[in-house]
């Protein structure tokens, strides 16, 4: 790698981009560390060049055509073949594809790929632009991002650094070919008769002479194949095979993601993937309470619980494998059934895709634009007409990909910027061109059986109101708790159909936290903090939460704790309304499942892989079969059992009202049935004076909390929830027994206590370990045996020395 400017050379791998490896080379202080991201702005106002050399194997040199291909080159790029220029891109989001026919040598080849400062670049497109086109802007920020087909917040937002990297992604390869060449291959199936469903496999090619191949398709056991002319430029080809009884794909926790082998040949190129069978639809129909937005698979209507994905780091050349696997196997560990792919972020590697066919996982896609104003220049629409068309040729095949949809909150942006608000019009005119003009038109063309949804949040194809706070149709974005400071109870106030974002943020654990601040800036409002905070009124805002539900944590560690708590707490109250709600609601989808570096945000999983106590309160509040306790609007509280299941469950419930000492006060047992896909109100309790003890000062405080259990056959069900919000509530020292014990062989820990304590937080310093459960209600007479799934090289022994306890009571003073 070299950094024009200087002449200056580092040995680079690839894929990487150029943070990453001067970072290696020790040319730079880590940029997630303290405020180093300030210092390494630079990068971005730079250019950047990679060199290699190759030789070319016979194989490719026997070719008649001959091509250089890249997956992905981030972003504004020029290419040298043996000192001679051969091709330019500017699009991070298409494959690159150069025809090097006469410029390829026999001998050894040199290749540079020369990268432009992605920042200025931006800035001279924006000089070019008849009138402005602005973007949101967060605390450090690159300008102008929206003007290059980029990943958008790689220019910062309001979770992530502005480190506007330079790279190269994915793969680069040599191929050749005689006549043709396979771009994408695009999967229909549907059932024709009982039994039996037709595989439709369209086959689009470049030819690039005149000339005929064979395309042959195998998928089952079954083959078909058609012979084909070509004249050069595009042709799509359609192969058509019957395929009997073919096992269905399901969502995770809907049955089993049967998949099979398709393999597509022609004369002179292989095309191989797995897809699945299944019927995937999007019922949005008028209803009574307005229209309705869920998936159906299969004929069964699903209810979609999830949340949304961002890149796995900010710095690409980090992102393996590996670590996108442990994310969404996370994910499903969480009972999830759906991811958002969100449209700040990037199309994501195969990887990720085959990995959510495995899981099951339904993957909302956005296309890659958001929170901005985009323009609709002849040359920024084209070069998104190829964005589109290489990737839904990538992507449309997987049996996972549940939806297309334009973009993430352009609608709202509409009403963001002055210059919007002024000429709502001529903005508008531009989203439509890129969003329908563009997008729906290339996504409708090569995938008119999957739903194109314009926009998050959208009411609906041809809507062009934002969504933001309607809850009768679309998918909603409900910001009102978080950005607008309302309290948890708002949540209660809407039904979203579908709610495909809403969040709440927490700091993360004081070991990630020791990844960027030195120990003398461990304290909440610290310049480092502040730094690693990137919403404007973030630190205010979950202290001033934390100040209307709890009572102010006695120092740093308990602050932080703390936030996670409250992070679980909200996000918990949301999905539990909206959950006892099901049929209106039918989606859930919480921002945002990860991190790109250490940071205070809204993430149930930290940069470094640990679960926060909100992805361990997911695994519950998404489990299929789920008892919740929510506020009666009175005195008492509701127990209700969620059953997402194809089974109607009946079974005992007990309900006890139990003071903070640990004395039951009253209980009643009752039989309940819980039908199948539905929500069921078991019963109600009401509670001695609402938990309070009147005649005290102050008047409001609870000296008792509501506790249910439910035995159904096997399946035994606990819940327990506080009547009043946790600074008012009477909360007794306890003490918690911790006896390390194994459970069929499993590490484990058993936890006894002489008091009920809340939000029980078990904690060892490694990211990797993953209690079964974990921020728990504990009673006296209900003793838990939590297993743990300890990662290689770490020991019964390491795990028993390092294992801490806290609980809410522990706190504060
Ligand atoms: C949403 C997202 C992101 C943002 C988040 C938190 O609306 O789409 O743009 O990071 O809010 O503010």
């Amino acid at each position: 790698m070299v950094r024009q400017s200087t002449g200056t050379r580092y040995s680079a791998s690839i894929p990487g981009e150029n943070v990453s490896t001067l970072l290696a080379h020790g040319a730079i202080p880590d940029p997630y560390y303290g405020a180093n991201e300030l210092s390494l702005q630079w990068i971005g106002r730079e250019a950047w060049s990679f060199r290699t050399q190759f030789v070319a194997d016979d194989a490719v040199l026997h070719r008649r055509h001959r091509f250089l291909v890249f997956d992905s080159v981030d972003t504004v790029a020029t290419y040298r073949l043996n000192g001679r220029e051969v091709g330019s891109s500017e699009n991070m989001f298409h494959p690159v594809r150069i025809q090097v026919d006469a410029d390829l040598s026999r001998e050894r080849n040199h290749l540079e790929v020369i990268l432009a400062s992605p920042e200025r670049e931006a800035e001279r497109r924006a000089q070019e632009l008849p009138y402005p086109v602005p973007h949101s802007v967060y605390p450090v920020q690159s300008p102008h991002r929206n003007l290059i087909r980029k990943v958008q917040c790689h220019a910062g937002w309001d979770w992530g650094p502005a480190l506007m990297v330079a790279g190269i992604y994915g793969r680069i390869f040599l191929c050749g070919t005689d006549l043709e060449l396979i771009d994408s291959v695009r999967f229909f199936a549907r059932p024709q008769e009982e039994q039996l469903w037709e595989a439709r496999i369209a086959v689009d090619l470049s030819s690039f002479d005149t000339g005929s191949t064979q395309v042959t398709a195998h998928l089952a056991g079954v083959a078909t194949s058609v012979r084909t002319e070509l004249e050069p430029g595009r042709t799509t080809v359609e192969l058509v095979l019957h395929i009997e009884n073919p096992s269905l794909w399901w969502p995770a926790g809907y049955g089993a993601q049967p998949l099979y082998e398709l393999v597509v040949e022609t004369g002179n190129d292989r095309w191989a993937s797995q897809v699945g069978f299944r019927r995937m639809e999007v019922i949005a129909q008028p209803d009574e309470h307005g229209r309705s937005m869920f998936f159906r698979v299969n004929g069964r209507d699903i209810y979609a619980k999830g949340a949304n994905w961002i890149p796995a780091d900010a710095l690409p050349g980090r992102i393996s494998p590996q670590r996108v696997t442990g994310l969404l196997e996370d994910a499903v560990r969480a009972n999830m059934n759906m991811i958002r792919v969100w449209g700040g972020g990037q199309y994501e590697s195969d990887h990720f895709y085959l990995t959510c066919d495995r899981l099951g996982i339904m993957v909302w896609q956005d296309f890659m634009f958001s929170c901005s104003l985009y323009p609709a220049t002849v040359g920024f629409l084209q070069s998104v007409r190829e964005e589109v068309a290489a990737q839904v040729g990538r992507l449309q095949h997987h049996a996972s990909l549940a939806l297309w949809c334009g973009n993430n909150e352009n609608v709202g942006a509409l009403t963001w910027f002055e210059e919007s608000m002024r000429n709502r019009d001529r903005y508008l005119v531009d989203y439509d061109r890129l969003n329908e003009g563009v997008i729906g038109q290339t996504v409708r063309s090569m995938d008119p059986e999957r739903t194109w949804w314009p926009s998050s949040p959208a009411a609906g194809p041809g809507d062009f109101s934002d969504n933001w706070h309607d809850d009768s149709q679309g998918d909603m974005h409900y910001w009102s708790v978080w950005h607008e400071g309302k309290p948890f109870e708002a949540y209660a106030e809407v039904t979203p159909r579908f709610c495909s974002e809403f969040g709440f943020q927490s700091y993360p654990s004081e070991q990630s936290v020791a990844l960027f601040a030195p120990p003398e800036e461990m304290n909440v409002t610290s310049p480092v903090m502040d730094h690693h905070q990137r919403h404007p009124n973030g630190n205010q805002l979950i202290a001033s939460t934390m100040g209307r539900y709890f009572r102010f944590p006695s120092g740093f560690a308990q602050f932080l704790y703390l936030s996670e708590v409250q992070q679980a707490m909200a996000i918990t109250t949301a999905v539990e309304e909206w959950r006892s709600r099901r049929g209106i609601n039918m989606g859930v989808l919480y921002w945002q499942l990860n991190d790109v570096w250490p940071v205070a945000s809204w993430s149930s999983i930290e940069y470094s892989g640990r679960w926060k106590l909100l992805h361990y309160a997911a695994k519950r509040f998404y489990a299929a079969l789920h008892l919740v306790l929510l506020p009666d609007g009175g005195n008492g509280m509701e127990a209700w059992l969620i059953n997402d299941g194809e089974k109607e469950r009946s079974g005992e419930l007990l309900l006890r009202e139990i003071g903070f000492d640990g004395t039951v006060i009253s209980e009643t047992r009752t039989h309940f049935n819980a039908p199948a896909e539905k929500a069921a109100l078991l019963t109600h309790l009401a509670i001695s004076n609402g938990g309070r003890e009147s005649g005290q000062v102050p008047d409001s405080i609870a000296r008792s909390f509501v506790a249910a259990e439910t035995r159904s056959g096997e399946t035994a069900l606990f819940a327990a929830k506080l009547a009043r919000v946790p600074k008012q509530c009477d909360l007794q020292p306890a003490t918690i027994g911790l006896e390390p014990v194994e459970d069929a062989g499993v590490p484990a820990v058993r936890l006894t206590t002489d008091r009920p304590a809340f939000y029980v937080r078990l904690e060892v310093p490694d990211p990797g370990v993953r209690f079964a459960d974990n921020g728990f209600h504990l009673l006296p007479d209900r003793p838990r045996t939590i297993t743990v799934v300890v990662p290689a090289g770490r020991n019964k022994t390491w795990f028993e020395n390092n294992l801490t306890l806290t609980h809410l009571r522990d706190s504060y003073q």
